[in-house]
């Protein structure tokens, strides 16, 4: 099979790399030259699964980066760590799925006068094709990991059939599961408004204009006396979002739209400290959420009332996020990144040796879980 390759996948020739470094240097001039010259996303995130870290550069394959990090499916030539194997199935499914959409198909299951804001009780599907293009999902791609600093992860991707136009593609991640029911309707036991308290939204816009996606994050909190997506500031730093410039590549088994390759602008992945995220809505790093489900989904335009398209399946999930783990200091449990100590009612009313690793932390995680909430300031 010929895999063409791009420029850093020729890294490892020392002719190459020596090219590389008079492009480098090249680039710093012109750099210094021009302020105003645009310089590229593409990073490493050095989360610890893959184990190489994370390439964020809108390539599938692993080691195309400087610095050989990992990625979605190792690299055909090089290997390199990965999260699915070529036939997109994951190393662990508890952390990682793709889900595949038919696309250009009757079959295609889509929304049907559902709104994004919608208590997900209320959403309607039909076996129709998904339209425009644009919106028309093939592949959906999440995986989640820690950093070394025990910050949490989330990375997100999705493709569209059709290149022309802005894409909304979003990820929903809800606390109380969202079932796809086989009578054409959703159903979701969240007490509100359909769905819980800090669920949150990820919305990735990208076009054919440019690299940079455009993410904005939602939650669902309470607004007047209703329950609706609130669109909430980050720290640009917390989010890596970018779309694929050239062509890309896949392996043959895990084709998209049928073929190994995506062209210009078809997919978009981010990376999102959810950690860095979660912050800006739950000041407690003590307190966090469970999600359940994670939904992938495409829509007309960027309002919160925008009509919904596409979808694929709902991803059943288990994630602790934002949760902060336990370690002691001097004999007092704290949260792991050390704002805050646990409540004296926990402490007191607990028997326990500080000095021992193993006393319940299984215990004390689910009874923080339940108290931290009502009883942490
Ligand atoms: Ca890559
Ligand atoms: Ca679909
Ligand atoms: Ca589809």
């Amino acid at each position: 099979m010929y895999v063409p390759l791009r420029t850093n996948d020729m890294k490892n020739s020392l002719p190459a790399r020596k090219t590389k470094i008079y492009f480098i240097l090249l680039l710093s001039l012109l750099s210094f030259l021009a302020p105003n010259a645009v310089t590229g996303q593409d990073t490493i995130v050095e989360v610890l699964i893959p184990a190489s870290g994370f390439e964020m550069d809108a390539d599938l394959y692993a080691n195309t980066l400087s610095g050989d990090g990992g990625d979605w499916f190792a690299n055909p030539v090089t290997g390199g760590d990965s999260i699915f194997d070529s036939y997109g199935r994951s190393i662990d499914s508890l952390t990682s799925q793709i889900v595949d959409d038919p696309w250009n198909s009757a079959l295609d299951l889509t929304f049907t006068g559902s709104k994004l804001n919608h208590d997900p009780n209320d959403w309607k599907w039909v076996e129709s094709e998904a339209n425009p293009g644009k919106n028309d999902i093939g592949k959906v791609y999440f995986h989640y990991a820690k950093d070394n600093a025990d910050e949490q992860w989330i990375f997100i991707a999705g493709d569209r059939l059709d290149v022309t136009g802005t894409s909304y593609f979003d990820f929903e991640f809800n606390q109380v599961p969202i079932i796809r029911n086989t009578d054409g309707t959703f159903s979701s036991n969240g007490n509100d408004g359909g769905r819980t308290e800090n669920d949150f939204l990820v919305s990735m816009a990208y076009t054919n204009g440019g690299t940079s996606a455009v993410v904005t994050y939602y939650v669902w909190q309470l607004v007047g006396t209703d329950f609706n997506w609130v669109n909430v500031t980050y720290d640009p730093a917390d989010v890596i979002a970018i779309s694929n410039s050239d062509t890309v590549y896949l392996p043959d088994d895990s084709k998209a739209f049928g073929r190994n390759f995506y062209e210009p602008y078809q997919f978009v992945e981010a990376a999102i400290n959810i950690t860095g995220l979660l912050t800006e809505v739950i000041a407690d790093k003590c307190v966090g959420i469970n999600v359940q489900s994670i939904v992938g989904k495409t829509k007309t335009s960027a309002s919160i009332t925008a009509n919904l398209t596409d979808f694929a399946e709902p991803i059943p999930m288990d994630l602790n996020l934002g949760k902060a783990s336990i370690v002691y200091n001097n004999g007092d449990p704290i949260c792991s990144n050390n704002i805050g100590t646990f409540p004296k009612v926990f402490v007191e009313g607990s028997t326990y040796d500080p000095n021992s690793l193993v006393f319940s932390i299984a215990l004390m995680s689910l009874l923080i879980v339940l108290i931290l909430p009502s009883t942490v300031t």
